[in-house]
């Protein structure tokens, strides 16, 4: 039977599904995809989190044997390599896809322009969709993971709590438990989908956070924690050096000969301490420690706190994505801190700005606001 389909449209359809990635997947690409048969959608996905299956796997799926001799439609290129998962170009194959329609090469040097071949080989036809405003809009949704794939920095997200009156702590400190249930267990689903979960020195001294994950899933994942400590100053008494050798725990700095003890003593308790340049103000320089963490094959850092931490990757360029906990509560006092310190961004032409918005109501009696967005330069027109 010979249908008239609009790909055009579909692929509209399939970038609507991409975008429920957002903010889960980075710095994965956000891919939705369509099998279709006789011009009728028969299953659909996106990729839904880091880690997670690729979209077109998820289709494929939903699609059952309705796959064989369907169409399968996506803005981007299928992965041909074995990654986090499985190629996928192995899953098409064999769910006796008949063709696969796709909008834009993948722009990795790993999978980029390899699937045509193996799919061709297998019998299926491949066709790449003809320019288009959805085309372009394609483009545009993978912009950052083709950023990403040819860079060295990992992707950063930074996560904070605070009051509706924008503190994350009472004017005397107290601070741990600003955020409802729904939140924290929110945050260690976060946690789980994370390479590595970082804090500064300061926030172990306050806090004595573990940084593990105890209220979701990891499917046997274990998160690097690392901390960022100038001085090398962390206490071998502290929760995460106590528990670093059973949860890999790295602690960066760029201190001088006179921290050679107290980096013995951490290696003694399993604690891997890795020296980088002075960066601003003699602290650290946090790209090179980002970078090293990269280079070790970690791709998602999760930044939760504290202030100094938020202001040296932010006033660096180097954080991605913001994701903020509005709680609703007032702690007040001029003194009380606010979840970004540094020196501060002194014109509002300087500020940093959220775009990508995404606003949602945490808990099932909406207790928390969750704002979180792509953290640019420029205000989204
Ligand atoms: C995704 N989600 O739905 C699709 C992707 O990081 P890996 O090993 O899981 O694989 C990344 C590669 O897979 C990368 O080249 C990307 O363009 C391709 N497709 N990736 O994360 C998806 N379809
Ligand atoms: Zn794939």
């Amino acid at each position: 039977m010979s249908v008239d389909v609009n790909y055009d449209e579909l692929l509209e359809r399939a970038l609507k599904l991409a975008r429920k990635g957002t903010g889960f997947v980075e710095p994965n690409p956000r891919v939705g995809a369509l099998v279709i048969k006789d011009g009728e959608v028969v299953g659909e996905g996106w990729h839904p989190e880091y880690r997670g299956p690729h979209a077109e796997v998820v289709a494929l799926e939903a699609a059952g044997e309705s796959a064989r001799g369907a169409d399968l439609l996506i803005p981007l290129e299928p992965c041909s390599m074995d990654g986090k998962t499985p190629a996928c170009t192995d899953a098409i194959i064999a769910c006796g896809i008949q063709r696969v329609l796709f909008a834009v090469p993948d722009p990795g040097p790993d999978n980029g322009g390899r699937a045509r071949a193996i799919l061709q080989d297998a019998g299926i036809e491949v066709q790449q969709l003809p320019a288009s405003d959805n085309v372009t809009a394609s483009e545009v949704m993978i912009a950052d993971f083709a950023t990403y794939v040819n860079g060295s920095l990992p992707w950063v997200v930074l996560k904070w709590a605070m009051s509706a009156d924008g503190k994350v702590a009472t004017v005397t400190g107290e601070s741990r438990w600003i955020s409802s249930d729904s939140s924290r267990t929110e945050v260690h689903q976060e946690r789980a989908r994370a390479d590595v979960v970082m804090v500064g020195r300061a926030t172990v001294r306050t806090d004595d956070p573990e940084l593990t994950v105890r209220l979701a899933e990891t499917n046997g994942h274990v998160a690097v924690r690392a901390v960022l400590d100038s001085g090398l100053h962390l206490e071998p008494t502290s929760k995460l050096v106590e528990s670093a050798r059973e949860v890999p725990t790295w602690v960066f700095h760029c201190a001088g000969s006179d921290a050679e003890d107290r980096k013995a003593a951490l290696e003694a308790l399993g604690v891997i301490v890795v020296r980088v340049a002075k960066g601003d103000g003699g602290r650290l320089d946090p790209a090179e420690a980002l970078r090293h963490l990269r280079a070790h094959g970690l791709h998602r850092v999760l930044v939760e706190g504290g202030p100094t931490v938020h202001g040296a990757l932010l006033s660096g360029g180097l954080a991605d994505w913001a994701r903020v906990y509005v709680c609703p509560l007032l702690l007040g006092g001029i003194t009380a801190p606010g979840p970004v310190a540094g020196s501060g961004f002194p014109s509002l032409g300087d500020a940093v700005w959220l775009t990508d918005l995404h606003l949602r109501v945490v808990g099932e009696n909406g207790s928390d606001f969750v704002v979180e967005g792509r953290i640019g330069n420029h205000r989204e027109s």
